[in-house]
């Protein structure tokens, strides 16, 4: 689906980790999808810390870097009278049903999802149990809410899938409770890292922020990697590998003509790097003064983020309710004690 065709009331969500600040991957892989589905979609979004749990353990970065994904995402367009924001620690019941959900789990299926495999190799002394049943929790987030669509990066593909298969297996032992989710991309659906190989990720620090101060954005957008073959300023370059190039596509509409000054070497890599950096300071510089305009009335993130949780929690209870009774937890019908058992 796309978001475009998102039209029609459908219940929507996706997460992000605070476990670093907003960057253009978030931007062109998941948030610009979350705005523009905001519109007649019910939407929600969710900090979801207790997933940034599974490598930040550092308890006041945990709150900065929440505070600032709220503010960022209010920044660049989401609208609380539109779309629900909360924190996922303030809903518990989602690690709760997570614990449900993972008894219809085999081991196997989390043991081979590829973000786990990749934090055993990034993360080699801190593989911690959270890590490998992370899915599962991120399964809970979405099923609680029985949402359909959830706007994400690719990187999160398999754990979509991961999701569907979870959910399926749960409500064939247990009966239809649950909505199998489907996850939905933007055109940019992997944005490389500054690096010019990996993903764009917090974790791995190549990332070209959005509301970081002017001088480090463009520092960061000068230091990206290039065409690698492109040695000499006269060489042609190859802007179909060439990353800069690529994100080009997103920040005016004459990336062709930019691409073609590449190939002929009418222009340098730094000169098209340097245009990058002033069309994506231009393109948030909107959302940048209104982060400051948010930032400076005090309590408004926190009181949305509340208002947020409280408004979901009538949906989380009784999800759970259902899920109880499927599930057989919960005594109130139990005969009384001496009672015939039929
Ligand atoms: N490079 C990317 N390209 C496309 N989409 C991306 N997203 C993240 N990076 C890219 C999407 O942004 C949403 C929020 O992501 P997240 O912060 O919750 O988790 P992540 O995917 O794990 O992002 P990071 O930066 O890589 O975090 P760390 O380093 O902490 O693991 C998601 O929908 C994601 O797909």
């Amino acid at each position: 689906m796309s978001a475009t065709a998102a039209r029609t009331p459908a219940r929507v969500f996706s997460g992000v980790q605070p476990s670093g600040l907003p960057h253009l991957g978030n931007y062109l892989g998941a948030f610009r999808n979350y705005i523009a589905m905001q519109e007649g979609n019910d939407e929600i979004i969710c900090i979801v810390d207790y997933h940034a749990l599974t490598s930040t353990h550092d308890a006041e970065l945990i709150r900065r870097n929440t505070y600032e994904m709220a503010l960022g995402l209010l920044a660049l367009g989401l609208d609380p009278d539109k779309a629900v924001l909360f924190r996922q620690s303030d809903r518990p019941e989602h690690a709760e049903l997570a614990y449900l959900l993972s008894t219809v789990v085999p081991v196997s299926w989390v043991e081979r999802t590829p973000s786990f495999k990749e934090k055993k190799r990034t993360q080699p002394d801190d593989v911690n149990h959270a890590l490998l049943t992370y899915p599962v929790l991120q399964t809970a987030d979405i099923a609680i809410y029985k949402c359909r669509y959830v706007p994400v990066g690719k990187d999160q593909a398999a754990h979509l899938e991961l999701a569907r298969e979870i959910i399926r297996a749960w409500n064939v032992r247990y009966g239809a409770v649950f909505v199998e989710p489907e996850a939905v991309f933007t055109d940019s659906p992997i944005v490389k890292g500054t690096d010019g190989i990996q993903k764009m990720s917090k974790s791995l620090g190549n990332v070209v922020e959005i509301f970081a101060p002017e001088e480090v954005i463009r520092k960061q957008i000068t230091s990206m990697v290039t065409d690698t073959q492109r040695i000499l300023r006269t060489d042609p370059g190859r802007p179909e590998i060439c990353n800069v190039c690529q994100l080009h596509r997103f920040f005016g509409d004459d990336y062709e003509t930019i691409w073609e000054g590449e190939r002929t070497a009418r222009t340098g890599c730094v000169d098209t790097k340097r245009l990058l950096a002033d069309r994506v300071l231009g393109a948030f510089s909107e959302a940048r003064d209104r982060r400051a305009e948010l930032a400076a009335r005090p309590g408004y993130v926190e009181e949305v983020l509340r208002a947020g949780a409280e408004r979901l929690a009538p949906m989380a209870r009784e999800t759970l309710r259902e899920t109880h009774e499927r599930m057989g937890l919960g005594g109130s019908e139990a005969p009384a004690a001496g009672a015939p058992a039929s």
